[in-house]
């Protein structure tokens, strides 16, 4: 494909949102072509898994469930709005991707990590980043941050987990990045401007 693909990943609270409007605006500035795109909810069929997901009053979802929701939301999102973007030459940046379903449901459930990687692999027809910035920090410090911003302190059907969940997530993202070229992994626990003068240099280096 013509374009470029760029993934956000890392906890609740560790800066995606703050970091992503850095990032198409120095992209932008540049001259490049930027689409900036989430999971779950960037299509109408994801909005609505997106409800689904994570309202806490579905406490009885399990954890099956959960992954093909997340995949059929993310079918989606690739087919509708990634892959034309990609195919016009832009470059995508995505806040979450299907290393978010590896982490959360592979590791943080504790599931079958090959099987959630076919699964996905096949809802996204193969495709795969070219670059993921894994933004990582301690799990209090991003909750403490998520939590700081909601309204409902409790937060959302996922934000509603143990603490361990969150640390078997992290972990996870940081087996992921050990295994794979397209991982950069960049401490989360620093000033704003520090964090991004750190992505905006990685990807300046990947362009
Ligand atoms: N999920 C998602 C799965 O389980 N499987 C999947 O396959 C997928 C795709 C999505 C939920 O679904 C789960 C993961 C999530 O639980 P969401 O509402 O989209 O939920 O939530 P998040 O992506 O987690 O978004 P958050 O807003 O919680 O996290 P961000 O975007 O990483 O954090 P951000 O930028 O909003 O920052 C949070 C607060 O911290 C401050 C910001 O100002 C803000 O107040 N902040 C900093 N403060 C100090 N220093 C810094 N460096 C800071 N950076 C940001």
């Amino acid at each position: 494909m013509a374009g470029l693909f760029i993934t956000l990943e890392g906890l609740e609270g560790s800066g995606k949102t703050t970091q992503q409007k850095y990032i198409v605006d120095d992209l932008k500035e540049k001259g490049f072509d930027v689409l900036l795109t989430r999971e779950p909810g960037a299509t109408r069929l994801g909005r609505e898994i997106r409800q689904l997901l994570l309202d806490p009053d579905w406490s009885e979802m399990t954890p099956r469930a959960e992954i093909l929701l997340f995949a059929a939301d993310r079918a989606q999102h690739v087919e509708e709005i990634v892959k034309p973007a990609l195919n016009a030459g832009k470059i995508v940046i995505s806040d979450r991707y299907f290393d978010s379903n590896l982490a959360y449901q592979g590791y943080g459930r504790g599931l079958d990590i090959d099987l959630v990687r076919k699964i996905n692999l096949w809802a996204v027809d193969y495709l795969k980043p070219d670059l993921t910035i894994f933004l990582d920090l301690p799990v209090e410090v991003g909750l403490a941050r998520a939590r700081a911003q909601t309204v409902d302190k409790l937060g959302d059907r996922l934000e509603r987990e143990e603490f361990n969940f969150y640390q078997q997530i992290r972990a996870g993202y940081l087996e992921l990045a050990k295994e794979s070229e397209r991982f950069r992994v960049i401490d989360a626990n620093r000033s704003i401007e520090k964090v991004k003068t750190d992505i905006l240099q990685e990807i300046k280096e990947m362009i």
